[in-house]
C-alpha cells in the first residue's frame, strides 16, 4: 500500500491493531472502512478531514492517501473564519469525517462508518511518491494559515528515518493522544504506526491517565504533556516499563526531563522537526539522552547553521545560528504560494527554520530559541501573532491588539493579547493589569469576551490566555510594535 506498508498484511493483523478514543479496530477493518472512503473520493482534487480524534478519522485519512488525493485535516475545534480559509484555500471539494456540519461548509459530506466497505472492483491509486499526501495548514508570522504540501516519499522517508533512530517496529505498541492535525499526531502518530507496523493506541485526549493505562512501548508528547505527566507520580511511574518515551513539537523543560528520568527510570529522547521539514534531528534509542538537546539529523538530512550576516557558523557548541535543512523529508512548498515558498529557501536550496541552534562537535542540537517573536508555540501548537491580532482587530470593540507568547510553566508559552479599546468604550471591565506605560483602560469589551471571540473565530487553542487593556502600544520610530518590551512586560 505504498506508504502504509502495515496494511498489506505482512505484520500480521489483531483486533485492536488500532484503538483510537477506545474504538478498537484491525488493519483489515481499517483497510475496508479506508477503501470505501478511498472509492468516494478518487479524483477529487482534496479530501478535507474533519479531524477529530477517531477511528473514523483515521479511516478518512487513510482513504484519501490510498485514493491517491491530497488530505487536507482540518482542526475540530476551528471556528468559521479559519475552517472557510482552510477549505477555499485548499481547494478540497469533500469533507469527510463523522457528524458533519449540516451544509458541510459548502463541500459534498462524505460521512464515514467504520463498517462500510468498498465494492469488490476497488484499488487503491498506483503509486506515486510525488503526489501531494497530506496538506497541513501551519501558521506564519502574519496573515493566515498556508497549506504545506507533504509528498508521499516526503512522509515515506520521515517515518523510515525514524523508524531507523528509534528501533521502531512492529513489535511496538505506540501510544498517545495528540491531535490528529498536525505532523506529531497524524503523520508520526497515525502514520508512522501503520508503516512501522507497530500497534496504535491514541487515547482521545493526552491525559496522564490515558498515558499511563495504555501500556505501550513507545510513547509520544509534546512538553505540556509530559510537565503534566510528570506532575502525576503514579501515572509516571506506570511508564516505566516503556521502552521509549518521545518528546517534540516544542523545547522540553530540563526540569520536567529530570522528573521523568526520575519517575520512570529513563531520560526521555528528544527530536525536532517542522511541519514543512518533518523531524529531522533526533535522540536515538541507542544514543545518549541529553537535556536540552534534541540529538543528531536523522538517516538522509543534513544541517547547517548560518549566522545573521550569511556566513557558516561553526558546530563548536557555542556559536549561534539560524538552522537550515536539507534532505528527503521536505515539503514541496506552500499551495498557492510560489513567493512564501521561494522565501523558505536559501539560493543554495536549504530550508530556512528559523530556528536559532547550537550545534555541538559531537553533532548534537540545541534549539536555543526563534528568530521571530511573532511564531509562538503553546502547548506543542505553533500560532502566528499575526493571526490572532488581526483576529482580535475584527471586534468592533478593538482599535489595535498585539499578540505576544509569554513564558508559561504549562503551555511553554501563553498567547497573551495586548489590545487597545476602540473610541466610545464604557465602563466594562479591564484586563489582567499591565505595567509602566501600559496600564490597564477602560473599555467596552472585557477580556472574557475577548478570548471567545478568537475562540469562535479561529482555532479554540489560538485564543489569548490573557488579555490586557492598554492605552497605546509600545512602538519604536517607525511605528513597528515594540514585542520585547510587551513580553518584559506580560512575565
Ligand atoms: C477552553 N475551551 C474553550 C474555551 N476555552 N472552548 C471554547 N471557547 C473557549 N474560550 C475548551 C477547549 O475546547 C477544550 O475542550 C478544553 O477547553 C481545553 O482546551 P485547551 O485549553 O486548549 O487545552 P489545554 O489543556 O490547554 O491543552 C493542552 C494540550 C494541547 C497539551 C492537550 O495543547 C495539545 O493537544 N497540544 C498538542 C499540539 C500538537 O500536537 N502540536 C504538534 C504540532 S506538529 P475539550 O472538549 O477539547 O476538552 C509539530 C512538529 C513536531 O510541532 O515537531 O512535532
Ligand atoms: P510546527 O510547524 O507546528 O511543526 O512547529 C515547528 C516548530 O516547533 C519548530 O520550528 C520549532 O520552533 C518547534 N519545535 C519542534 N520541536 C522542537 C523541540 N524539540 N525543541 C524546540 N522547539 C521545537
Amino acid at each position: 500500500m505504498g506508504l502504509l506498508t502495515a496494511l498489506d498484511g505482512g505484520y500480521g493483523d489483531r483486533a485492536d491493531a488500532l484503538v483510537v478514543d477506545g474504538t478498537a479496530l484491525s488493519r483489515e477493518q481499517l483497510l475496508g472502512a479506508a477503501g470505501a472512503v478511498a472509492e468516494r473520493a478518487a479524483g477529487a482534487p482534496g479530501l478535507a478531514v474533519l479531524a477529530r480524534p477517531t477511528a473514523e478519522t483515521v479511516a478518512a485519512v487513510v482513504g484519501g492517501l490510498l485514493a491517491g488525493v491530497p488530505v487536507v485535516p482540518v482542526p475540530p475545534d476551528s471556528g468559521p473564519l479559519e475552517r472557510a480559509h482552510i477549505l477555499r484555500d485548499s481547494g478540497a471539494t469533500l469533507l469527510a469525517g463523522t457528524g458533519l456540519p449540516e451544509d458541510a461548509d459548502g463541500l459534498t459530506p462524505l460521512p464515514v462508518s467504520l463498517a462500510d466497505r468498498p465494492g469488490g472492483g476497488w484499488r487503491p491509486a498506483a503509486e506515486d511518491g510525488d503526489r501531494t499526501a497530506l496538506v497541513l495548514y501551519t501558521s506564519g508570522t502574519t496573515g493566515a494559515p498556508k497549506g504545506a504540501l507533504l509528498p508521499h516519499r516526503a512522509l515515506a522517508a520521515g517515518l523510515d528515518a525514524l523508524a531507523d533512530a528509534w528501533r521502531w517496529d512492529a513489535d511496538d505498541t505506540l501510544v498517545h493522544g495528540l491531535p490528529l492535525f498536525h505532523v506529531h499526531g497524524l503523520v508520526l502518530g497515525v502514520l508512522g504506526a501503520l508503516r512501522t507496523g507497530s500497534r496504535l493506541v491514541h487515547t482521545g485526549r493526552p491525559t496522564p491517565a490515558g498515558y499511563a493505562a495504555a501500556r505501550g512501548s513507545l510513547y509520544f508528547g509534546v512538553p505540556t504533556v509530559w510537565s503534566r505527566i510528570a506532575a502525576e507520580t503514579a501515572a509516571a511511574r506506570e511508564l516505566a516499563a516503556a521502552r521509549l518515551l518521545v518528546s517534540g513539537s516544542a523545547p522540553l523543560p530540563v526540569p520536567v526531563f529530570e522528573r521523568l528520568r526520575d519517575l520512570t527510570g529513563q531520560a526521555p529522547a528528544e527530536r525536532y522537526g517542522m511541519t514543512e521539514t518533518l523531524i529531522t534531528v533526533a535522540t536515538r534509542a541507542d544514543g545518549e539522552r541529553r537535556p536540552g538537546a534534541v540529538g543528531v539529523p536523522v538517516a538522509g538530512v543534513r544541517t547547517r547553521l548560518v549566522g545573521e550576516d550569511g556566513q557558516p557558523v561553526p558546530s563548536d557548541g557555542e556559536s549561534v545560528g539560524e538552522l537550515q535543512v536539507q534532505g528527503p523529508t521536505l515539503f514541496d512548498g506552500y499551495l498557492g504560494r510560489p513567493g512564501a515558498t521561494a522565501a523558505a529557501r536559501t539560493a543554495d536550496g536549504w530550508f530556512r527554520t528559523g530556528d536559532v541552534a547550537v550545534i555541538g562537535p559531537d553533532g548534537f542540537h540545541r534549539i536555543v530559541g526563534r528568530a521571530s517573536v511573532d511564531l509562538i508555540k503553546s502547548g506543542g501548537y505553533r500560532i502566528g501573532a499575526g493571526e490572532v491580532e488581526a483576529a482580535l482587530r475584527d471586534h468592533p470593540g478593538v482599535a489595535d491588539a498585539a499578540v505576544v507568547g509569554v513564558p508559561d510553566p504549562d503551555l511553554g508559552q501563553a498567547v497573551v493579547a495586548y489590545v487597545v479599546v476602540a473610541d466610545g468604550g464604557s465602563g466594562g471591565s479591564v484586563g489582567s493589569g499591565g505595567s509602566g506605560g501600559v496600564g490597564g483602560s477602560g473599555g467596552s469589551v472585557g477580556e472574557r469576551e475577548l478570548i471567545d471571540f478568537v475562540a469562535r473565530r479561529l482555532s479554540v487553542h489560538k485564543r489569548p490566555r490573557r488579555v490586557v487593556l492598554v492605552d497605546d502600544l509600545p512602538r519604536n520610530a517607525m511605528g513597528k510594535v515594540l514585542k520585547k518590551q510587551l513580553l518584559d512586560e506580560g512575565r
